[in-house]
């Protein structure tokens, strides 16, 4: 209906458009936050869902909005939504939304597009793009929306899409003109669907979950290895029951820290390599035998042939990815968590005594070899001199949430910080991506309510910098620490040939706490372990957005952090 039309038959009908049905739809459905940054076609949109009671945060690039809406799915099992202008908007979320998918993040990306007519004969429209196409291959489902009375059906399949089985990225795509597209209200209104059990229980077969108490009881070194997808699933007292009912070890992967306490006395956080290489059979539950995991074989497993692997995940096709896995258990965690707790009763086996003491022998070795490390107060900082006051913080303040990117920034602060609550770290994931962290940061302030900190490399913070100064114009409880070494991995590299300065390194000395001053937060310069330590707590207890540059050693770092074994090397000799 033309909007002439509309107005004529106005007297007579209540009308709705496009506008109006997008946000009732969301609403329905319970979303309360959209993350975005508002242009044409959806400026209006954005204002007008503020306007309705949903709170839309504005950001000042789109990849830290799809970011921040991919975290706040992996924190409410709800999806994260980001709202994008067209093409370049829309290809600047993009990033985030295939980093979601490959995180197992739920994430809708709803982008405003051009006129499909021009578009789809390259006529040369504002923002032309085929967004629908390109988004695709990228996420887990993608779908457009032509008439607006469809908007009901299409937001209902994005929401099911993103958080059912093993969630991932959506794309919806939203054309302009269907904003302004007018409908009866009533038929509008009874075109709407409300989710109904969004995310289905999937229950294992109970052959699977004998199967794998079996396998599992007959362990002479079992192990646990809990993944983020442990984490996601929100199972933690069935996870803790598990680990405590058995008396298996279990091993965090990076998200999953604090699922049980970093300092549980059945924790193989700090005797990894001792665990990975000498147990003989590993349950994991909720994490992938990917490049973290060496992909289950190789050196870190020990002798060839030498394990069998337990794997619960939602999704079918992950299990023999990579390995035999003699016994997969198919199902939702909390429900396949639950099953095998009803077959560990008060009999089972505790295991073989010297497994648990080699274990714990190997953790007190490590901890006790890091210790002096941590409370060295010189300046400048090394990262563990730094590090160890962070670790008090956390210890101290165990349900504010740690958001961490870098490489030596990310690696050690993964291995030193203990963490003691579900779902309170935050960080790269899977691809070990940079430009998470305000993002990040800024959707675990608003989605919990916790005070954040958000521990960043100097180039990791840069990709997501900016958002300072959004941080402080939600004045949001959000303390950022940037470990400045001068560059990336170290601030000590040379440019061979002379001239420019060598690739990895920043300006030296650079003053980010000034940044965040520029916008009204509270910015420091801390150039030892106590006046870091000071100031992150001074920010912690007032909630105001601080910044703190802390002053690490340029030559402190190794080359890509713990992972520098993955860099191809030059075997040809330079003239
Ligand atoms: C999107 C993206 N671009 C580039 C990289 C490659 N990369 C890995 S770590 C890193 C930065 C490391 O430097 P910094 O954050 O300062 O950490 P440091 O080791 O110095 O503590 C970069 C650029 C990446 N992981 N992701
Ligand atoms: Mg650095």
């Amino acid at each position: 209906m033309s909007a002439a039309d509309a107005k004529a038959v106005e007297s007579e009908q209540e009308l709705t458009d496009g506008f109006h049905l997008v946000i009732d739809a969301l609403k329905l459905n319970g979303v309360k936050t959209i993350y975005g940054v508002p242009g044409i076609p959806i400026t209006d949109f954005g204002r007008m869902a503020q306007a309705a009671g949903i709170r839309v945060l504005s950001f000042r690039h789109e990849q830290n909005a799809g970011n921040a809406a991919a975290i706040a799915g992996f924190l409410t099992k709800q999806p994260g939504i980001c709202l994008t202008v067209s093409a370049p908007g829309f290809l600047n979320g993009l990033t985030a939304l295939a980093n979601a998918t490959t995180n197992c993040f739920p994430m809708i990306l709803i982008s405003g597009s051009s006129e499909r007519e021009v578009v789809d004969l390259q006529q040369g429209d504002y923002e032309e793009m085929d967004q629908l196409a390109i988004a695709k291959p990228l996420c887990k489902a993608a779908f457009r929306v032509l008439h607006a009375a469809d908007i009901g059906i299409g937001v209902a399949r994005a929401i099911r899409a993103a958080v059912s089985g093993r969630p991932g990225g959506v794309y919806l795509d939203l054309p302009a003109k269907l904003f302004s597209q007018v409908i009866d209200a009533a038929a509008g209104e009874k075109s709407l669907v409300k989710v109904v059990d969004p995310a289905p229980a999937q229950i294992p077969a109970p052959a699977a979950v004998k199967r794998a108490l079996e396998v599992l009881k007959g362990a002479k070194r079992p192990l646990i290895i809990l993944g983020k997808g442990a984490a996601y699933a929100q199972a933690d007292e069935q996870i803790r029951a598990v680990v405590e009912k058995t008396g298996i070890p279990f091993l965090p992967m990076s998200m999953a820290k604090g699922l049980l306490p970093d300092t549980h006395p059945l924790c193989a956080g700090a005797a990894r390599s001792t665990v990975l290489r000498d147990c003989d059979v590993v349950m994991l539950v909720g994490a992938r035998l990917n490049w973290l995991l060496s992909h289950g074989k190789g050196r870190s497993w020990g002798a060839p042939g030498s394990k069998k692997f337990i794997q619960i995940d939602i999704e079918p096709k992950e299990m023999d990815s990579n390995v035999e896995i003699v016994a997969p258990v198919v199902g939702d965690i909390g429900s396949v968590i639950s099953a095998l707790l009803e077959g560990i009763d008060a009999k089972w086996p505790a295991p073989p005594a010297d497994w648990i003491a080699a274990v714990k022998a190997k953790r007190e070795e490590n901890v006790a070899k890091m210790a002096p490390r941590l409370m060295n107060n010189s300046a400048p900082m090394d990262f563990h001199a730094a590090l160890g006051a962070l670790r008090a913080v956390i210890k101290e303040r165990p349900d504010a949430i740690l958001v961490n990117e870098g490489a030596n920034t990310l690696d050690l602060a993964r291995g030193v910080i203990d963490m003691y609550q579900p779902r309170k770290r935050l960080d790269v994931g899977t691809w070990g991506v940079m430009g998470i962290g305000m993002g990040f940061a800024i959707a675990a302030a608003i989605e919990t309510g916790k005070p954040v900190l958000a521990v960043e490399g100097d180039s990791a913070f840069g990709f997501s910098g900016m958002e300072v100064e959004t941080i402080c114009r939600y004045n949001l409880p959000v303390c950022v620490v940037i470990f400045n070494n001068n560059g990336i991995y170290r601030g000590t590299d040379t440019n061979v040939a002379g001239g420019d300065p060598a690739t990895t390194v920043f300006v030296k000395n650079s003053r980010y706490d000034k940044m965040m001053e520029a916008f009204g937060g509270v910015g420091v310069h801390a150039a030892t372990p106590d006046e870091l330590k000071r100031a992150v707590d001074q920010a912690m207890d007032c909630g105001k957005p601080t910044l703190i540059n802390a002053v690490i050693d340029p030559a402190a770092g190794s080359e890509s952090g713990r992972i520098g074994n993955l860099n191809p090397q030059s075997v040809v000799k330079k003239k």
